[in-house]
């Protein structure tokens, strides 16, 4: 009987541990904002841009992407090689501590593949971006012409 007590009580302990471990792993570390991305045709592929910072006190990574609105999501950096526009995947991002990682045209984006509808100006699509540390965010993209895809559109605080 004693035993049982004292297995219950390292239980409780260890459950207690676990609990104070995933609040403190659940504060808001990581603060994903302005996330747009353009209009696009059903089956098409489109880039979402958006801005993550890491308030976090350790270098956090960016691990993996994923959409339910498109078949595949993946982290993608366009670059210029000579005159062509090129695009690469990217296994994954870090961002250091303080750090602001700014997804824009002609730069980082999230590419999500073949939409599972059409995209129109207004409409909101969901992505989920997985943090090594903090774990999953849920991020709302909004869809926004060209015209007022201004990069700066999403800074304000
Ligand atoms: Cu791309």
């Amino acid at each position: 009987m004693l035993k049982h007590h004292r297995f219950g009580a390292s239980l409780a302990v260890a459950i207690l541990a676990l609990a104070w471990t995933s609040t403190a792993m659940a504060a808001p570390m990581i603060f994903v904002r302005g996330a747009w991305m353009r209009p696009a045709a059903a089956g098409a592929s489109g880039a979402a841009y958006l801005t993550i910072t890491n308030g976090g006190p350790m270098t956090d990574t960016l691990i993996a992407v994923a959409s339910p609105n498109g078949a595949r999501a993946s982290i993608h950096e366009s670059r210029m090689v000579g005159q062509v526009m090129t695009m690469r995947a990217l296994p994954n991002l870090a961002i250091r501590a303080g750090a602001t990682a700014r997804f824009s045209p002609a730069g980082l984006h999230v590419m999500i593949e073949r939409l599972k509808r059409p995209l129109k100006t207004g409409e909101r699509l969901t992505l989920f971006l997985t943090f090594a540390s903090a774990g999953r965010v849920q991020v709302t993209v909004r869809v926004r012409a060209d015209a007022l895809a201004d990069p700066m559109a999403g800074m304000k605080m």
